[in-house]
């Protein structure tokens, strides 16, 4: 549906292969199966992005399929987008690149620890194997020199914590993964969120997911044997 919608609005081409990935799988951080289709209470993890006249965007939302969070999903999600929210305040010309991961590892750390899913902070990187922006141009993951951010660059911020079945804390957080990454112009004392209309919060996504679509009146043919031809 994304990849239909972004040619609906004239874009070329995917940026990539989307990754669409349900509960465990959403820890899987290039996973491009998207294979499964039965996904009961888990949350989908979706990393999609057009490539729009040349340039690409990277977006991904984390959404429960029910239509509902459960306390424990909610509890993941909500701390990524403290983290987020935290780093969107660093988003400004000046601030240099590596404190945008910085401050989501300090973030992420803290909030796992209260969890009781890591007793050390320094173990953060075990559920955040990643960083938390990259740049964003021709190319998804385009080059720069990664020192101070400068008016007019646009870059990711995508804080996220990925914890796999039979990861070393209690079970009852396995199979939980939430990302969330928007796509921001960087300004002189501020930033422009460029992918504002895609809800963030956990309760604007939960009302969004709720909302009425066109797909709820798409039902798929019955599949029937072939006919004889002639
Ligand atoms: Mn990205």
């Amino acid at each position: 549906m994304h990849e239909y919608i972004h040619k609906k609005y004239g874009a070329e081409w995917v940026g990539y292969p989307s990754i669409v990935g349900a509960g465990n799988n959403g820890c899987i951080l290039h996973y491009e199966e998207n294979t499964r289709t039965r996904v009961g209470t888990d949350m989908v993890l979706m990393d999609v992005g057009a490539e729009y006249h040349g340039y690409s965007a990277d977006v991904t939302r984390t959404v429960p399929v029910s239509g509902k969070f459960t306390p424990r999903q909610k509890q993941i999600y909500d701390l990524v987008y403290q983290a987020q929210e935290a780093v969107f305040k660093l988003c400004r010309e000046g601030t240099p690149f590596n404190q945008l991961n910085a401050k989501a590892k300090e973030v992420l750390a803290d909030g796992l620890l209260t969890l009781g899913i890591i007793q050390d902070k320094k173990d953060v990187g075990i559920y955040y194997p990643h960083g938390c922006s990259h740049h964003l141009g021709l190319d998804v993951h385009d080059k720069s020199n990664y020192g101070d951010l400068k008016e007019n660059m646009v870059i990711t911020v995508e804080p996220g914590i990925y914890i796999p079945q039979n990861s070393s804390c209690d079970k009852k957080w396995w199979g939980i993964a939430v990302r969330i990454e928007d796509d921001v112009k960087i300004g002189k004392d501020s930033c422009e969120l460029l992918s504002w209309a895609a809800p963030r919060k956990s309760e604007d996504v939960e009302r969004k997911v709720a909302e009425k679509s066109i797909l709820n009146e798409f039902d798929l043919p019955d599949l029937r044997p072939g006919k004889k031809a002639f």
